[in-house]
């Protein structure tokens, strides 16, 4: 697919565009491949399921370095803008600042960090979510601004509802990293239906809001668009289809001792060797091999 031209300027205009846009989670180069497939235009590069494809738990026990090649594995499979969760910045502002660098320099379009102290754990993971202190989250921020400028996109995620410090606590917090140069804010929640991230979005219309639905997924897309709201993430359903779809197919082989039952409801490999170009593989060597 080659290099995109600005990856940094399409996903600043999907997330900035005043129009509400859609991110597609993606963990590996082949998911990224059919996240580009299915017609989004842009992706999230999701902690939790790069963690769990590589079988890890979502704990930051990924280095920030398995994080960027599988970033770039994404980049290259799929030419889409990439948002990445850059998780809490794998420690402090310097750490951040690395990191957001090396994503740049591996093809990412933004990177978007969380108020939690390292090692960070999943939202939905347990009742202990300690937050740094707004000071020391808006030093990281301020550091990866002057380090990537406009050349990423970066978005503040706010954990404070997740951390059950109400809604005040998550204002202040978006002020305060409004003020350290954030693009964008992500406000998450873990409630099953989206009152506090409406109620957010209502209060605070500084910068775009960014979301993700995971828990309350019942609100219909257009209750975000009259909010206002910029972008939806929808965060970890392409690992949890795989998860789905490799349970059953396993298990179907291992109790028929057969693949033939499965054939059908597997993907073909020529749709695999479409997904990942070979077409242009075999044109590339009728270029550049030997003719005899
Ligand atoms: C992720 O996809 O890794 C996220 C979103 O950070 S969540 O899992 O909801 O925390
Ligand atoms: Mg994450």
């Amino acid at each position: 697919l080659g290099p995109l031209d600005n990856p940094t300027k399409m996903l600043r205009d999907l997330v900035c565009s005043g129009k509400l846009s859609f991110l597609m989670e993606a963990h590996d180069g082949l998911s990224a491949a059919i996240v580009k497939q299915a017609g989004f235009k842009g992706l999230w590069a999701s902690g939790l399921s790069i963690s769990s494809a590589l079988g890890y738990r979502d704990a930051n026990e990924a280095s920030w370095t398995e994080v960027v090649d599988a970033v770039e594995r994404m980049v290259d499979a799929s030419g889409l803008p990439i948002l990445v969760d850059g998780e809490s910045g794998f420690g402090n502002f310097n750490n951040a600042r690395l990191l957001a660098t090396k994503l740049l320099q591996h093809g990412a379009a933004g990177v978007c960090l969380e108020d939690k102290a390292f090692p960070k754990r999943n939202s939905f993971v347990g009742n202990r979510h300690p937050l740094v202190d707004i000071d020391e989250f808006s030093g990281r921020l301020r550091a990866v601004k002057d380090t990537t400028g406009n050349d990423l996109v970066l978005v503040a995620r706010i954990e404070a509802l997740i951390a059950g410090y109400g809604l005040d606590e998550a204002l202040r917090r978006a002020d305060a990293y409004a003020d350290a140069g954030a693009d964008a804010i992500l406000i998450h929640s873990r409630k099953t239906d989206a009152d506090e991230i409406m109620a957010f979005a209502k209060e605070w219309q500084k910068l775009p809001i960014v979301i993700v639905p995971t828990k309350y997924y019942r609100t219909p897309v257009s209750a975000y668009r009259d909010a206002g709201i910029s972008t939806v993430i929808w965060a970890n359903h392409a690992m949890r289809a795989a998860v789905a779809g490799m349970r059953a197919v396993c298990a179907r082989i291992a109790a028929e001792e057969s693949v033939a039952g499965v054939e059908p409801e597997v993907a073909t490999l020529e749709d695999v060797f479409g997904l990942l170009r070979y077409d242009e593989l075999a044109s590339a060597e009728d270029r550049y091999l030997p003719k005899h």
